[in-house]
């Protein structure tokens, strides 16, 4: 089999897709205008990653499922999340598929283990296969078996990384409800600026800079991104992060042209 290379993985934030102040409240017209912007694009191999939002935090915030399995009672919180997760999605795949997308939902928690919450196995033939075929894999955060854990929280911003090194691509784009990078949280603080132009080392900084995340999610919001993106930037993946709630913004970085926003590179 030749080894697949991707041009783009999309990463759409469960900030965008559903209401984080609610449970399980899914933003279908926002997900049906994403899935529209990802067919207008027409890019070729892109790998689409989607995170949990109000489906899958509260469940394993709930559960305490990140921190691993410590007893029974978890297990049921462990297949909720899960499931929820398979439910959200479902409306994500809904939307592509009848958008004429020829999209696969991969399961992360079915082809995947961590060890101490980091991607230790990837049984990645299947996917690898799929992007030969001219498919557009689909995948998302998910609750996941951990060899030192039992299990933990994956999140897709671990996922996105992961590929992109592990499928050479070009540049990841991140949707994220927020315009870009900021200086501090622009939730709490209005003043904050936008930092249009990152490098590794402004990453790095900004890493000591941001504080905790103030949201429910379990994986670390910007911060947690950021961090994660470090390593496919270091080896010279671009990184663009844009306001995926504002209409347009995510087929223009799929189509690689100038859009407001962060852009992160190597130096
Ligand atoms: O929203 C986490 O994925 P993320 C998924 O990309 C779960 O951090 C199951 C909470």
């Amino acid at each position: 089999m030749s080894e697949p290379r991707v041009d783009t993985i999309l990463k759409i934030g469960g900030s965008v897709i559903t209401d984080k102040k609610g449970e399980l409240a899914a933003k279908t017209d926002e997900i049906n205008r994403i899935a529209e912007e990802i067919q207008k694009a027409h890019t070729q191999d892109l790998v689409v990653v989607h995170g949990g939002g109000s489906f899958g935090h509260p469940y394993a915030q709930r559960y305490g499922l990140k921190e691993g399995f410590k007893e029974e009672s978890q297990k049921v919180g462990f297949s909720e999340t899960h499931h929820v997760m398979t439910v959200l999605n479902g409306l994500v795949m809904d939307a592509l598929v009848w958008h004429g997308v020829q999209a696969i939902s991969i399961t992360p928690s079915s082809c995947l283990i961590t060890e101490s919450g980091r991607i230790k196995d990837f049984a990645d033939v299947p996917l690898k296969r799929y992007l030969n075929m001219g498919f557009m894999p689909v995948l998302y955060g998910d609750a996941v078996l951990d060899t030192k854990l039992g299990f933990t929280i994956l999140s897709g911003d671990q996922l996105i990384s992961y590929l992109a090194l592990e499928l050479r691509a070009k540049r990841i784009v991140v949707g994220v409800d927020v315009d870009g990078v900021y200086e501090s949280d622009p939730k709490t603080d209005s003043n904050s600026k936008l930092l249009k132009n990152l490098t590794v080392q402004d990453l790095k900084e900004l890493q000591t800079k941001l504080g905790k995340p103030t949201s429910t999610d379990v994986t670390g919001g910007m911060l947690g991104k950021i961090t994660e993106l470090v390593p496919a930037v270091e080896q010279g993946i671009t990184v663009i992060i844009v306001n995926a709630t504002k209409p347009n913004l995510v087929y223009k970085a799929l189509k690689g042209d100038p859009v407001e926003g962060t852009i992160i590179r190597k130096g």
